[in-house]
């Protein structure tokens, strides 16, 4: 244990205690000593191991000597693990947000029970912090702004975030001189649900220099890693990173393969052309003369095949041009080959959207401004599936109101007579696989939509024969975000995907792709298996608000991720189509 690790942990002892409300000068006494400790050049276990005293040294006293010992001799502090029982250490990362100090974490943890950011994040979310007393609206969007930062400086941005962030910055680099064309790689080109870092292409001939300063001095950049004459790096304001490449003409398709990866796709592709003597890099596709070591040549050295583009370099190594979704090394290479890649859905296949909020629950439009907009983007039909009644905090759905709702869509149809509008609810799956509305409810609406928002903490088994059993109810026709994931900030509770992909085969239930980008539910391994098991997949955008329909997009790319063509995706079937799959049971 070094010095540093001891800092730690008597750091977290004083965050803890704070919080407690202990005696200040108990407190004041770690924090002295943790300078002590920082400012030492000699490690304290060997101090200790040669019997020095301890409190010989300045600011550390018999109380926080003993503590040192015994965290070298047992590894924990018996004093931190009695002040953990009562405050959990979780909360010391809480005081670590702007915004936050001592006592707002204990208000935090006694009044709403939040231990973690993630907690806190929930909270405000749910608004639930700007009641509190010593908080109000101004400190909860301060902690909200915090916990932004926070996150962004360490994980990864959802997709939906990195294209906000980014908009400025590609009209910005495509103003660059000598630029003659910008391309997005990486995985935002792959359109992966969360990103690390951005990847940016510029064709340019010549030296790329005045292409990377220009890109450097981009205004929203924080600070700039490096700008030379082929490559540039800034991080954002936010703390994303973007990567910017200048390539010439000859290699742009080349250097776009290898910067749109995946890495694992890059060296599948590249096992393969070594077999057949032809070497892939990000400047083309050569030829190895026979006799000569591979090794010993420079990068673009060798009979030039390929680079200028991504399909000569495909076809050069006799495959054909792969979408950058597949590209996970997931069997498109086979596929390419063999020209057996599936025709990917697009966003123009979707003729209708089957998750959406409206007024009667918690969406803040009305069912005809939801039906216009729906019309407005061409599609055939919609479903207005507000929540059931467990959804109590936010009016959901009890019989008679779902009654009454039926009344108001019977008029908004006469008014909006371009779009056909589907009675449904999104029916809460209860604790044992009960659904939240009768029978004789569930007989009537043209489509039913469950989904489970309650006790997500269950076990795998039980949360498995919890849903299986609500997929057996002969009138259920969707199972809505399976997982229950939000990408960043709540995992997928324990599920048994694939039982639950095999009941839907077997109780004809489509399930659901959740296109909103903070969900992504299910993700694309699982799509695919859902179409391998002939499994009709759903892309809804669970839109609260007009705007929310515009994610389909979200949908439209992970359902291609997951190799999905329109014949996969049952909303892509005209309406009659639609209605006779949703009379399967009845035939
Ligand atoms: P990210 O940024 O973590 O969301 O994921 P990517 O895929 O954008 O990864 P990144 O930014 O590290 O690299 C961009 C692409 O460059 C990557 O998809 C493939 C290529 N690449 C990077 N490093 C290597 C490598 O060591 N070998 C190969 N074959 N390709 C690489
Ligand atoms: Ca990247
Ligand atoms: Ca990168
Ligand atoms: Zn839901």
């Amino acid at each position: 244990m070094e010095n540093l690790d001891i800092a730690r942990t008597l750091t977290l002892l004083a965050d803890l205690l704070e919080i407690q409300g202990a005696n200040p000068f108990r407190i004041r006494a770690y924090r002295t000593a943790v300078n002590t400790v920082n400012g030492l050049s000699k490690p304290l276990h060997s101090m200790v191991e040669a019997g020095e005293d301890l409190t010989a040294l300045p600011g550390v006293g018999k109380n926080v000597a003993s503590h040192i010992v015994e965290l070298l001799g047992t590894g924990t502090i018996g004093r931190l693990e009695e002040v953990e029982a009562e405050i959990p250490r979780t909360l010391a990362e809480l005081m670590a947000l702007d915004g936050v100090g001592p006592k707002k974490a204990k208000r935090l943890f006694d009044e709403l029970g939040v231990r973690t950011v993630q907690d806190l994040d929930d909270a405000l979310e749910a608004k639930k912090v700007e009641g509190l007393e010593g908080f109000g609206v101004r400190s909860a969007e301060k902690i909200r702004v915090a916990i932004a930062e926070h996150r962004q400086h360490t994980g990864r941005f959802r997709i939906d975030e990195v294209e906000k962030l980014i908009a400025g910055l590609l009209s910005h680099v495509a103003d660059a001189p000598g630029a003659e064309r910008v391309e997005v790689a990486g995985s935002l080109r792959r359109r992966k649900e969360t990103i690390g870092d951005v990847d940016i292409l510029v064709q340019c001939r010549g030296d790329g220099t005045p292409v990377t300063e220009h890109f450097v001095a981009f205004e929203g950049a924080a600070r700039a890693e490096s700008a030379g004459p082929t490559k540039g790096s800034i991080v954002l304001h936010s703390g994303l990173q973007v990567d910017l490449r200048v390539v010439p003409p000859a290699s742009f398709g080349a250097a776009l393969v290898y910067f749109t990866g995946s890495k694992d796709h890059n060296v599948a592709i590249r096992t393969r052309a070594v077999r057949e003597r032809l070497r892939v890099n990000e400047w083309g596709v050569f030829r190895v003369p026979e006799g000569v070591d591979p090794e010993t040549l420079g990068k673009d050295e060798g009979e030039r095949l390929a680079g200028e583009t991504e399909e000569g370099v495909y076809e050069s190594l006799g495959m054909r041009w792969v979408p950058p979704v597949l590209r996970e090394s997931r069997g498109e290479i086979e596929a390419s080959r063999e020209g057996t890649l599936p025709r990917l859905v697009e966003l123009g296949d979707i003729r209708g959207d089957l998750q959406m909020h409206s007024t009667w629950s918690d969406g803040n439009t009305s069912i005809e401004e939801m039906a216009r907009a729906c019309a407005g983007l061409g599609y055939e039909y919609l479903a207005v599936t507000d929540h059931s009644q467990a959804m109590a905090m936010v009016q959901g759905l009890t019989p008679e109101r779902a009654r009454a709702q039926w009344e108001e869509v019977a008029e908004v149809r006469k008014l909006v007579p371009e779009i056909e509008i589907l009675t449904s609810a999104e029916v809460d799956i209860l604790k044992h696989g009960e659904l939240d509305l009768p029978d004789d409810i569930l007989d009537v609406l043209d489509l039913v939509v469950i989904s489970v928002h309650s006790l997500m903490d269950q076990d795998r088994k039980t949360m498995t024969d919890r849903v299986l059993r609500a997929m057996a109810h002969p009138s259920v026709d969707i199972l809505a975000h399976p997982t229950g994931r939000r990408i960043n900030r709540r995992e997928p509770f324990e599920l048994d995907v694939e039982a639950v992909l095999e009941a839907a085969a077997e109780h004809s239930v489509a399930v659901e792709l959740n296109a909103n980008p903070r969900r992504l539910d299910l993700n694309e391994v699982h799509v695919h298996r859902a179409k391998d098991l002939g499994v009709p997949v759903v892309i809804s955008t669970d839109a609260h608000s007009p705007a929310g329909l515009m994610d389909m997009r979200f949908g439209v790319d992970q359902a291609r991720r997951g190799w999905l063509e329109a014949s996969d995706v049952l909303n892509t079937r005209p309406l009659s189509e639609f209605r006779a799959w949703l009379g399967r049971r009845s035939s």
